[in-house]
């Protein structure tokens, strides 16, 4: 698609940025709440392509070159025509696309580029919730009358993010998530979809149920054997019916087809939670056996993951607390990019700690290590392996860790390279 030259694409009151306090002065009630949904396409793809002009208008497959092991992340919308999608095991990917450029996954380029992203995205809103590494959505109520319509704001990011990052994104927007979302997957690629109150009758309801977020395979499968092939259907459906096929979440179902079981845009700042979640150990004698204290911190990694998973949050600050036989105290914390929940990742993050401030030959008298900076973690949505579906299949943890970063550092670039695995 051709676009304008990058200077005339930032907004000049996108370029200052939208004033948090004035926004928040200003009331709106959740009838008038316009929600952007922005999602970029064929993000790691898209990144590969930006960066080598001969993959670009190619089939190109991330996750593992040819002949390895391991499942298709995400393709080019090139490769997509041949059926490959992301999940799909390589070696099927190479049947059905054997002249696809085959690619392992950069996390480290895809974070960089995520978080250049959001800061674009904060151009347009102090109220951003990203969900994924490529995804986010912005309460635009408040910074639409700066832009014109909530049209023009959303051409303004479209062409910003493609002229910083040349890269393309869809958008939605409408008076709530569930539809936001929803539009922004209508006309992907760089689409941009608007819907309106008024509108949900004509460009909602007649849509397949299976759009909705939400609604994989299987609930579309009960909910077509009773006749609900389309979102509407579902929302004028018999509740008590519904109920009997779905039991509680029969009523949450409905509530996604109308549009009312969204909450509103949290963002980052507000996601944030400074209570930490932690476990220390106090030994029953002083150790001097190193091992053995880090046997300890393994068990306590393990705990303080299980609890922050359960809770569905991941942090962003390890902290190690360290006693020496002679009760002398030491905390040693460090931010890093990544969102920790992993308990091997947290063990690795306090040993290098550790490490840094164990003075050697020095007897330890309790460990102790910590998560804090927590952000809520839709363990669902980020990075799935499979389309999710939320009314039939149980909570399944996340299998790859997603890079996400966390904002309130200002996006430093340098702070990538401090990644827990450089340390
Ligand atoms: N991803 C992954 N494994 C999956 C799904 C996704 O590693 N099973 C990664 C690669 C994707 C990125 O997350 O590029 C974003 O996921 P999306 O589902 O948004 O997919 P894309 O952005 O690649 O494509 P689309 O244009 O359909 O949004
Ligand atoms: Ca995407």
């Amino acid at each position: 698609m051709t676009r304008q030259p990058s200077e005339d694409l930032i907004h000049p009151k996108a370029e200052k940025g939208i004033d948090a306090a004035k926004q928040k002065t200003q009331k709106h009630t959740s009838h008038d709440r316009r929600i952007m949904h922005v999602d970029m396409d064929a993000f790691f793809a898209a990144i590969e392509q930006r960066d080598n002009p001969q993959l670009r208008g190619k089939p190109v497959i991330v996750g593992g070159t040819k002949g390895q092991r391991g499942v298709v992340a995400t393709c080019s919308y090139e490769a997509r025509k041949f059926g490959v999608k992301s999940g799909m095991p390589l070696a099927e990917a190479e049947r059905k696309c054997p002249n696809a450029a085959f690619l392992k996954t950069n996390g480290r380029k895809y974070t960089y580029t995520a978080i250049k992203l959001l800061d674009i995205f904060h151009r347009y809103s102090p109220i951003v919730e990203p969900v994924s590494i490529d995804e986010a959505y912005l309460d635009i109520t408040g910074s639409i009358r700066q832009f014109g319509s909530d049209r023009k704001l959303a051409e303004s990011l479209k062409n910003e993010v493609y002229n910083i990052l040349q890269l393309t994104c869809s958008a939605g927007i409408a008076h709530n998530r569930i539809f936001a979302k929803l539009a922004s997957g209508l006309e992907k690629p760089d689409g941009l979809t608007i819907i309106n109150r008024e509108e949900v009758a004509v460009k909602v309801f007649p849509l397949p149920v299976e759009k909705l977020w939400g609604v994989g395979d299987k609930t579309a499968e009960t909910l077509h054997k009773l006749g609900i092939t389309t979102i509407g259907k579902l929302a004028k459906y018999p509740l008590n019916i519904l109920k009997n096929y779905f039991g509680i979440n029969g009523e949450q179902l409905q509530k996604i087809a109308r549009g009312e079981g969204a909450t509103a845009v949290v963002s980052i700042k507000e996601r944030e939670d400074e209570k930490s979640i932690g476990h220390e150990h106090t030994f029953s004698g002083d150790v001097l056996n190193i091992n053995a204290v880090m046997q300890r911190l393994l068990i306590l990694s393990q705990k303080v993951g299980r609890r922050l998973r359960s809770r569905g949050f991941g942090g962003t600050i390890i902290t190690l607390k360290l006693r020496y036989s002679d009760f002398e105290t030491h905390t040693h914390r460090e931010t890093f990019p990544e969102i920790f929940w992993d308990d091997r990742e947290i063990f690795e993050a306090g040993k290098v700690l550790f490490k840094q401030i164990y003075q050697k030959k020095r007897a330890v008298r309790l460990i102790g290590i910590s998560v804090s900076r927590l952000f809520r973690i839709d363990f669902e949505s980020e990075f799935p392996l499979h389309q999710v579906d939320l009314f039939s299949e149980p909570s399944r943890k996340k299998e790859i860790l997603p890079v996400m970063d966390s904002l309130r550092d200002k996006y430093g670039e340098n702070i990538i390279s401090r990644c827990a695995a450089n340390v």
